[in-house]
């Protein structure tokens, strides 16, 4: 529940903006400003009040990727200041990445003043409610200087009404100073309990079916629906697969019903789902495509039903039924049903094979002795493509909120929102897995997190290129022995790079030497870069 209309300033002193809008944000709870700073902004910040917190990114990707990591992990809102229109298209790729994520911001940007810009000045953004579109859920830049406060209010509580994403508001320069009036705090609730009835219908099937599976995704753990969907799936004895490219954890992955990850293709959903009669996708779309696919999307004489909070995926379901709300409150409904006719328990999953050392080292081996490094509770904010499968393999999560990617398929996350969320979070160790290419989109982030001091390990995975598209290459034609342009990364040194930017940093490639030089990075609580040369 949050907080707007207006009231009289009292007192002698005129209110301003600037006073309306940091009594505002302090009363939502937003006291860190993720930004970089330009002439149309630095007004925003004088007399800057000793209870924010300005979080300084070097390039706008990193700005808005600590605020999505920071916001996820705080579950509030984040507020982000960029400078004009330079800095919005630099923070582009990733307000994509937040929109797909189903992250709040609220994303402001300087414009420069009201009066000269009929001359389109230096700096001045034209259209600037444009430019972010359509990956923001509302934009706007106030009519008057005197209605900015209220513009945030709204933005905010936009911005938290599920499904979450971000919002722009575009702020001239001289509007902070001019008067206004404190925005009266309202109450706005953010969730949607779902339509009883069609509920009824999707517990209805779930208690007349024979051999059900769940495909839980992102909203499950945003919605802090993790312990209910457990139990949902305990009493219908469901095998329970993760959502193709989910982006969050949402299910025990060492749980007796856990059945692994499927593919985000069509025809790979559907011989992972093969002999159940009924799929119930919770908190994702159904279903993420990676590639084109062909024939039916969930197994013949299988039934979907899907629990989400995005009407825009509910419309698009391609069979079945959606239910759309809140995952937590859906859940929390079908577990108050009577109890079903009891099932039986569906086998468990074989247990993996343990990955061997070798001279150059596997994926598989690094991540295996990162996880038996690493406490359970420790987060990892993972983006290193090609590792995806062997991370599923041998990197398990077993609690909610502890692990984070992008939906989007952006890169360039991964790394300042392994800060974001260490900020949110003190005294949590984070992990942040990424590739070498990966790293290089948005690799400034090591400077925040060495100035910021948090304990983060970045465990780059150097293998010297963009596997992930040689990997795929041969879906588009390729022959297996073909060069794939513009894939090979020789020459990179990520030890040198974290150094540069105040970054301890250790080099391995030894697999005997790995688990230690892991340990120790994570037992520093120091911004560490651990790079590990993989085959
Ligand atoms: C912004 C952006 N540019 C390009 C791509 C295309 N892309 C997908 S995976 C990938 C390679 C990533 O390389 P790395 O992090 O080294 O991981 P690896 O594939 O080697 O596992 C690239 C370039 C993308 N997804 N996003
Ligand atoms: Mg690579």
């Amino acid at each position: 529940m949050n907080s707007a209309s207006t009231h009289e300033p009292r007192g002698e002193r005129a209110v301003t903006v600037r006073d309306a809008v940091i009594e505002l944000l302090r009363r939502l709870r937003i006291t860190s400003v993720f930004a970089n700073p330009g002439s149309t902004e630095l007004p925003m910040f004088r007399d800057f009040p000793s209870d924010f917190r300005y979080v300084l990114g070097l390039q706008e990707a990193v700005v808005v990727g600590m605020a999505d990591g920071y916001a996820q992990a705080s579950g509030n809102a984040a507020l982000v200041n960029l400078h004009s229109a330079a800095g919005v298209g630099n923070a582009m790729g990733n307000i994509f990445t937040a929109y797909k994520n189903h992250t709040p911001l609220i994303v402001t940007a300087g414009q420069q003043a009201r009066s000269i810009l009929p001359f389109d000045p230096f700096l001045s953004s034209k259209d600037a409610t444009e430019l972010p579109k359509p990956y923001v859920k509302w934009s706007i830049e106030p009519a008057r200087a005197a209605d900015v406060p209220l513009a945030l209010a709204r933005a905010y509580h936009v911005a938290m009404q599920e499904p979450r994403g971000p919002v722009f508001v575009s702020i001239p320069v001289d509007d902070w100073d001019q008067p206004a009036q404190h925005v009266e705090p309202t109450q706005v609730s953010t969730a949607v309990r779902p339509d009883p009835q069609a509920l009824q219908q999707l517990g209805a099937a779930l208690d007349g079916c024979r051999r059900p599976a769940f495909v839980v995704g992102a909203s499950v753990d945003r919605a802090g629906a993790w312990d209910g969907v457990v139990a949902l799936a305990e009493r219908h004895c469901a095998r329970v697969f993760v959502a193709p490219m989910s982006a969050r954890c949402a299910f025990p992955e060492d749980h007796p019903l856990f059945a692994g990850f499927l593919p985000a293709m069509r025809e790979g959903i559907v011989v992972a789902l093969a002999g159940h009669d009924l799929v119930v996708v919770l908190g994702a779309p159904a279903f993420t495509y990676h590639v084109e696919g062909r024939g039916p999307h969930v197994p013949d004489g299988a039934t979907l039903f899907q629990l989400t909070d995005d009407p825009s995926a509910a419309a698009w379901i391609p069979t079945g039924s959606s239910v759309v709300g809140n995952l937590r409150l859906g859940i929390a409904d079908l577990l108050a049903r009577a109890a079903p006719q009891p099932r039986e328990l569906p086998a468990a999953r074989a247990a993996r094979p343990r990955a061997a050392p070798s001279p150059l080292m596997s994926v598989a081996f690094a991540l295996q002795s990162l996880a038996e490094v690493r406490d359970a509770a420790d987060i990892v904010v993972e983006e290193a493509p090609s590792s995806r499968p062997d991370i599923q393999a041998y990197l398990p999560f077993t609690r909610g909120g502890t692990f984070y990617t992008m939906a989007s398929g952006g890169l360039g996350y991964g790394m300042p929102a392994a800060v974001g969320v260490a900020l949110a979070r003190p005294g949590v160790r984070v992990i942040g897995l990424i590739g070498d290419g990966s790293s290089m989109y948005s690799i400034q982030a090591l400077y925040s997190a060495a100035q910021l001091n948090l304990p983060i390990t970045f465990v780059i995975l150097n293998n010297s290129r963009y596997a992930a598209l040689q990997d795929f290459a041969p879906v588009f034609g390729f022959a297996k022995t073909d060069p794939v342009q513009g894939t090979a990364l020789p020459g990179l040194d990520f030890v040198t790079l974290g150094a540069g930017m105040g970054c301890k940093g250790v080099r391995v490639a030894d697999p005997v030497q790995l688990k230690e030089a892991l340990a120790a990075a994570l037992a520093s609580r120091e911004p560490t870069v651990v790079e590990v040369i993989v085959a």
